[in-house]
């Protein structure tokens, strides 16, 4: 039995910035899911584009732009595929895409597209889909990760106390169950200790060991509640679009913390004043 014709896949980079990464994971995610990719490398032209697809005989045309030229790049891709009888060939789209650009961009021709943080899974279903002639449906196209917390669930409550063995004798005392777990965290100054309840969630009591917030906090207002903490995924990923939307953050990238977890602080200002909020992504 023969075996079926492998997806053929024009990977291009078009455009004169050098933002080459999406291009080549994408190349390298198809490749590694069987299909032949031709990748034009960086600062492709059109014409040049064009003419790649038809001489690789191309079944799909994968574009990666991160300059903001997405449109005007679709809409002459289109026009110089269409002046060689290639019409057929279906166009996808990654990078840095807004929101209100897929419409015009799906009126250009573009049978999807896929911004930051695709995953890769997607990108190579949709393509499949693609070359053997299916329509994407709507909502394949990626969108852009939906704006705020995708918190999975409360991580934690601090509590901040100045006497730290005081404090865990009575809390356990009262809760009636010890300490789970107590270091020191260098990366925050602080030395902290946890209860752990059954739905996952714990509370930390945190003692300052250098830590010049925490002291400020202890002096101003005595022994209390002082972060709540959010169980988040990626926690990086994250703070880059909290960051890029103007939320006040204390960490733009995320420090090592308790227990081996990646943690990372908003400004309290983002709450206006009212609350420290933690992120912490889990070391599974
Ligand atoms: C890394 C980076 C760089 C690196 C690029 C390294 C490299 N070789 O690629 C360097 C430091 C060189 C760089 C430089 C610049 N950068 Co830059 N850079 C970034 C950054 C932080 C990440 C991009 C990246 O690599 N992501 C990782 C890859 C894997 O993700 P991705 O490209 O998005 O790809 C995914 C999807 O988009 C999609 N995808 C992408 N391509 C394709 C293709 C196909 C076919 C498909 C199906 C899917 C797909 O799938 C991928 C997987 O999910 C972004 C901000 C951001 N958070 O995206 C800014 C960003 C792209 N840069 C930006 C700018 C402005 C610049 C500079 C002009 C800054 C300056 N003033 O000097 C220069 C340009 C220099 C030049 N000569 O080009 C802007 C672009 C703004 C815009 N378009 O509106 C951004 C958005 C930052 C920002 N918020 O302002 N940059």
């Amino acid at each position: 039995m023969e075996a079926a014709p492998r997806i053929r896949v024009l990977v291009a980079k078009p455009g004169l910035d050098g933002h080459d990464r999406g291009a080549r994971v994408i190349a390298a995610a198809l490749r590694d899911a069987g299909m032949e990719v031709v990748y034009t490398g960086l600062r492709a032209s059109i014409p040049g584009i064009a003419a790649a697809a038809e001489q690789e005989d191309a079944d799909v045309i994968g574009l990666s732009i991160l300059s903001g030229a997405h449109l005007s790049i679709c809409r002459r891709l289109r026009d110089e595929l269409g002046k060689r009888g290639l019409h057929g060939i279906p166009i996808v789209v990654g990078g840095i895409i807004p929101e209100s650009d897929r419409e015009p961009l799906r009126q250009a021709g573009v049978a999807a597209v896929f911004g930051p943080e695709s995953p890769l899974d997607a990108v190579v279903e949709s393509v499949r889909a693609l070359a053997s002639g299916e329509q994407l449906p709507q909502a394949a196209s990626r969108k852009a990760p939906a704006a705020g917390i995708p918190a999975t669930r409360l991580d934690h409550a601090a509590i901040a106390v100045k006497d730290l063995d005081g404090a865990l004798s009575l809390l356990s005392d009262i809760l009636g169950q010890p300490v789970a777990w107590r270091e020191t965290v260098p990366a925050q100054q602080v030395e902290a200790a946890f209860f752990d309840f059954p739905n996952g969630a714990s509370l930390e009591v945190i003692s300052p060991q250098g830590n010049a917030g925490v002291e400020k906090f202890l002096s101003k207002r005595g022994d209390g509640l002082h972060h709540l903490a959010l169980r988040v995924k990626e926690i990086d990923a994250l703070l880059v679009r909290l960051d890029a939307r103007g939320i006040p953050l204390i960490d733009k990238v995320s420090r090592p913390g308790a227990r081996g977890h990646k943690v990372a602080f908003l400004h309290p200002r983002a709450f206006g004043g009212a609350l420290l909020l933690e992120l912490v992504e889990a070391h599974e």
